[in-house]
């Protein structure tokens, strides 16, 4: 062997061990809970011109303004503007799934924008259920296709991320195009059986319906009509983001589930997983007809404080996705001292709906602590609704959910949707429709 070589192999050998160091996140992040520095939270029942907040009225007020800041600093404002949609069911299936569920595919059209490509819903109803159906929803990451091995769910058409950027494995698409190889890629994060069975419909649709998830993608999402992006292009400073954007679509799908007979839309759960989980925590907080949020993972930009520098950054956000938060947030990059928000504020914005966040031990990158600190510091609003939420202020040990209106998990494992937290949500929602 010679010299190059052996350095080349002793290169490869330390950044191998270096890797295998890495608390499951890049390096040159905080992973060190003792170098989390001291940070002031803003007070969420403090109005910024000084008010204490001490009732459910005085919290209207605050919710508002708490909307508006998110809104301006964070995520971009949501267009008010109501969209004309058109509901246009392509198949009914009465017996899917072996006889457990009737199976809708239902395309939601921009009645206004024709140039826009619907909103593709996968919806699984429990067959034989003798009222209508409470439903879990979430946006899934590769497309229907992804969901389920059922062949007659259609690839879907739409650019679609590689495997690394949907954290899947495997062939998710080929120049950006799904390809049959990814048929039922995710079905494991999503147990449509066990759902059904306990008497849920399920509600699913491909987030990159809405905007495809890269830079460019809302020239042909719906930020490409709608908003500040469609005037003046996707640098302003209080344009929506990607993930407004997503948020926006739950609650179109929302309004297609208002429409369905078959299902119970006062009893509608909203799920999200990591990036789709901050886009759901934004969802849940601006519109009120979604009953309870899980957040699972969401992380940075969503249930964990952003004060806490430990794991993924607000810099490190705003520098690999720039396109999913509001221009003004990447000015807080290297002083989110001075954010006028924080994440436990968004929570609170759940109040005094159910919600849970939840985590895993291996994917310190959503830094599990400040996400389960953020829950603890909603519990000011629950208190004004006479609710506790989470009633503890300890971080539990692993696998041992805790709280009442709000809950918290720390499962052990990676960053990803298992059967231990699908068996924790339908504990909660069983709650909830009781
Ligand atoms: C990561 C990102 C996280 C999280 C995750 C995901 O790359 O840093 O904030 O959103 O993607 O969505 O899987």
């Amino acid at each position: 062997m010679n010299q190059s070589t052996r350095w080349l192999l002793f290169t490869l050998l330390t950044i191998r061990v270096a890797i295998a160091q890495t608390p499951a996140g890049p390096p040159g992040y905080n992973y060190d809970e003792t170098k989390v520095g001291a940070y002031t939270l803003p007070d969420v029942l403090l109005t910024t011109s000084g008010k204490r907040v001490a009732n459910k009225a005085g919290w209207s007020g605050r919710r508002a303004e708490l909307l508006r800041l998110f809104a301006e600093n964070v995520y971009g404002k949501t267009p008010a503007q109501a969209v004309r949609l058109r509901f246009q069911i392509n198949s009914v299936d009465p017996s899917a799934r072996n006889g457990l569920a009737i199976r809708k595919q239902v395309s939601i059209f921009f009645a206004d924008y024709p140039q826009l490509p619907p909103i593709d819903v996968l919806l699984y109803i429990p067959k034989g259920a003798t009222k209508p159906a409470p439903v879990l929803m979430g946006l899934n990451f590769c497309g229907n296709h992804c969901v389920t091995t059922e062949p007659d769910i259609p690839l879907s058409t739409r650019w679609v991320g590689n495997a690394r950027s949907v954290d899947t494995v495997g062939e998710v698409s080929v120049n950006n195009r799904a390809t049959g190889k990814a048929r039922g890629m995710q079905e494991r994060r999503w147990p449509v059986d066990t759902i059904l069975k306990r008497g849920y419909a399920l509600a699913t649709a491909y987030y990159g319906d809405i905007e495809p998830d890269h830079p460019q993608g809302w020239q042909t999402g719906i930020r490409s009509v709608l908003g500040d992006s469609a005037r003046y292009g996707n640098s302003q400073a209080n344009e929506w983001g990607a993930i407004g954007a997503w948020a926006w679509g739950m609650s179109r799908i929302m309004d297609y589930l208002q429409t369905d007979p078959a299902i119970d839309a006062k009893r509608v759960i909203l799920m999200g997983h990591s990036r789709i989980g901050k886009a759901a925590l934004w969802a849940g907080a601006q519109d009120e007809r979604f009953v309870a949020v899980i957040s699972n993972e969401s992380g940075e930009g969503g249930a964990a404080l952003a004060r806490r520098e430990y794991g993924e950054t607000v810099e490190r956000l705003n520098t690999n996705f720039p396109h999913w938060f509001t221009g003004r947030y990447r000015g807080y990059n290297r002083r989110v001292a001075d954010l006028p928000v924080d994440q436990h504020e968004l929570l609170a914005l759940i109040a005094p709906r159910p919600l849970y966040v939840a985590s895993a031990d291996s994917d310190q990158w959503s830094d599990p602590k400040g996400e389960f600190l953020g829950a603890v510091q909603a519990e000011p609003v629950y208190k004004l609704y006479s609710k506790t939420g989470l009633g503890t202020s300890t971080f539990p040990g692993l696998n041992q959910p805790v709280g009442q209106t709000v809950r918290y998990h720390d499962r052990t494992g990676k960053h990803d949707v298992t059967d231990y937290d699908w068996a924790q949500y339908l504990r909660f929602a069983d709650e909830l429709v009781r």
